[in-house]
């Protein structure tokens, strides 16, 4: 792997509760440097991007989007960083910050690549656009916006055209799909693991299908983690949780096989909150889950 390049996200406006603007911090704060110095890795702190969460959460009735010219400039900024980052050669390590976050970082990284594939590991599709969203967050349509579906001040970010093709994105996890999504999701002819499909088919076997797909047709992944995939009794701090939720067993056995995979071209960690939290437990399992995809093992 390069040289990690940390860099937080601290944006909440993509969806309603404060304090997912603290995430960043919060994961440093759980002891990220620890691990990352017991890996003897390399790694350089780019600090969060400077972001205005002045949020008004109203919908706004003409576009049906909460904060969308906030969350526009949010990603643009974002958007550079991360790509300013793989310019200078680093791998961009991202900690967020609400899902929103994607709709910037994976419009950076794609500034490198020809074909990049996304591993969407999350309790939700995130496929909404304002048409179909039941809440109007734009955290709930970040996938969606990077398949050039949705508000033009979101799919424009960098580039007008499309950040990934349908055929090179693949969810993990997924049990709150909302009717609208499903809709698209078949209408794009998304692949998902449902968390169903993860206890059915089992973590080992749904990761190795996805690597060979993607890695088949793709010249990089891009790993999108929202630690609400995982099930609520261990990530309180999280502003949707939804139960049924995939264990920190099998989260850490799907991390190492992408770990020994070496496709994983950038990777980010989000939707921690720590004013949901109690006592940063679900930091601290996020650094632990960093420290899995980052290569550290039991033995
Ligand atoms: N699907 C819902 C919405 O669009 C909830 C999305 N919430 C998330 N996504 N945390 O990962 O509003
Ligand atoms: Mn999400
Ligand atoms: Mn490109
Ligand atoms: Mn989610």
């Amino acid at each position: 792997m390069n040289k990690l390049g940390i860099l937080g996200v601290p944006i909440t406006i993509g969806q309603p509760n404060k304090g997912a603007d603290l995430g960043p911090d919060a994961i440093r704060h759980a002891g990220l440097y620890t691990v990352l110095q017991n890996l003897n890795a390399s790694y350089q702190d780019y600090g969060n991007v400077q972001i205005k969460n002045e949020e008004a959460n109203q919908i706004d009735q003409a576009t049906n989007l909460k904060n969308l010219n906030e969350v526009a400039a949010a990603s643009e900024l974002t958007a550079n960083k991360v790509s300013e980052m793989i310019q200078e050669g680093q791998f961009p390590l991202l900690l967020g910050g609400d899902h929103s976050m994607a709709i910037g970082t994976i419009a950076g990284v794609q500034q490198h690549y020809e074909n990049l594939g996304v591993i969407w590991y999350d309790a939700h599709a995130d496929f909404n656009t304002e048409e179909t969203s039941p809440s109007g967050n734009i955290h709930g349509m970040s996938l969606a916006v990077n398949l050039g579906m949705g508000h033009e001040k979101l799919t424009s970010i960098l580039q007008n055209e499309p950040k990934i093709k349908p055929e090179n994105v693949i969810i993990i996890g997924a049990r709150s799909i909302d009717s609208g999504e499903r809709e698209l999701i078949k209408e794009k002819g998304i692949k998902v693991y449902t968390a169903h499909e993860v206890e059915q088919q089992g973590i080992e076997s749904v990761i190795k299908e996805s690597l060979n797909y993607l890695t088949a047709r793709t010249d990089g992944i891009h790993l999108s983690f929202d630690v609400d995939s995982l099930d609520p009794i261990y990530v309180p701090g999280t502003g949707t949780p939804v139960e049924g939720g995939l264990s920190v067993r099998e989260s850490h056995y799907a991390l190492r096989l992408l770990n020994e995979s070496e496709k994983i071209v950038s990777a980010e960690f989000v939707e921690v909150n720590p004013l949901l939290d109690e006592r940063n437990q679900t930091a601290k399992r996020t650094v632990e889950l960093i420290g899995s995809l980052l290569g550290e093992r039991y033995i």
